[in-house]
């Protein structure tokens, strides 16, 4: 589809403006939220990984596209939001300490609140604490952990002893996601589910809390 392509290629230039037009363009032509964001707005994202990867592009350029991006979400996100339900439960959702990638987590966090979830996002750099604390002081049913970075995902396992240590573990559940994790990595720390994206997220989150 030529208006996705053009939306991947904006992106990887960090054309935030049209980046925000060219999805307009794609949702006044009727293309579905989630085929938009998966073939046009991650696409591009995903070349964006590979080039920094291979160091044709450096961090100014990652940073430009990734504004790029929340300039597209932002016209996608009153469409996957929708009308408010009344809620299902409460998730608080984060990026764990050490940790500036939100991009991902803020995705799941639309996708949540979507499916009529109530969503306490605690933003990046999250420490462990903090995850705790407002679950218990908001009775979450689910505390939602999201890591980019392999430095960073040992935080995960210290929120799951934290949660043990306060007595919340098993109560309030636990998942975790991001490209680094596994459904492994998730076991081994002792997480309830590992979610692949904001789709899985939503799913396991209706599992684990029993909503429908
Ligand atoms: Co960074 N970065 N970055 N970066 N960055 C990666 C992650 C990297 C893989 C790039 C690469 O080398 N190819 C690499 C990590 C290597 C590793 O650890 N194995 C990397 C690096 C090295 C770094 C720095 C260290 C670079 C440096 O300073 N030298 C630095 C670290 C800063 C820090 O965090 N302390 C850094 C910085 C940055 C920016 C700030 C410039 C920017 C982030 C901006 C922002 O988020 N506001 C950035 C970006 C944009 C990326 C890439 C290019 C894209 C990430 C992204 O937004 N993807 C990334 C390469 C890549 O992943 N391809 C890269 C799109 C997003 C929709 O996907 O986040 O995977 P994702 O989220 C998905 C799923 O993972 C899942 O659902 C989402 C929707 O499908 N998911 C969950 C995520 N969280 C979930 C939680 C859930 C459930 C599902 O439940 C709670």
């Amino acid at each position: 589809m030529e208006i996705l392509n053009q939306i991947s290629a904006s992106l990887q230039e960090g054309d935030t403006a049209a980046v925000a037009k060219l999805t307009g363009q794609a949702v006044k032509q009727k293309l579905a939220p989630k085929e938009i964001l998966d073939r046009g707005l991650i696409a591009g994202m995903n070349v964006v990984g590979q080039k920094f990867k291979s160091h044709e592009i450096f961090l100014p350029d990652v940073l430009l596209a990734a504004k790029a991006m929340y300039a597209g979400m932002d016209v996608l996100k009153p469409l996957m939001t929708g009308e408010s339900l009344p809620t299902m439960g409460t998730v608080v959702i984060g990026t764990v300490h050490g940790d500036l990638h939100d991009i991902g987590k803020n995705l799941v966090a639309i996708m949540l609140r979507g499916a009529g979830f109530e969503v306490i996002d605690l933003g990046k750099d999250v420490p462990p604490e903090r995850f705790v604390d407002e679950a218990e002081k908001n009775s979450a049913q689910v505390i939602g952990m999201s890591a980019l970075l392999t430095t960073t995902m040992p935080v995960m396992e210290k929120v799951v002893e934290l949660a043990k240590d306060r007595g919340i573990y098993g109560k309030t559940k636990i998942i975790v996601g991001g490209a680094p994790l596994s459904a492994d990595y998730a076991e081994e720390i002792g997480a309830d589910a590992y979610c692949f994206d904001g789709i899985s997220a939503v799913e396991r989150v209706k599992d684990l809390t029993g909503a429908k």
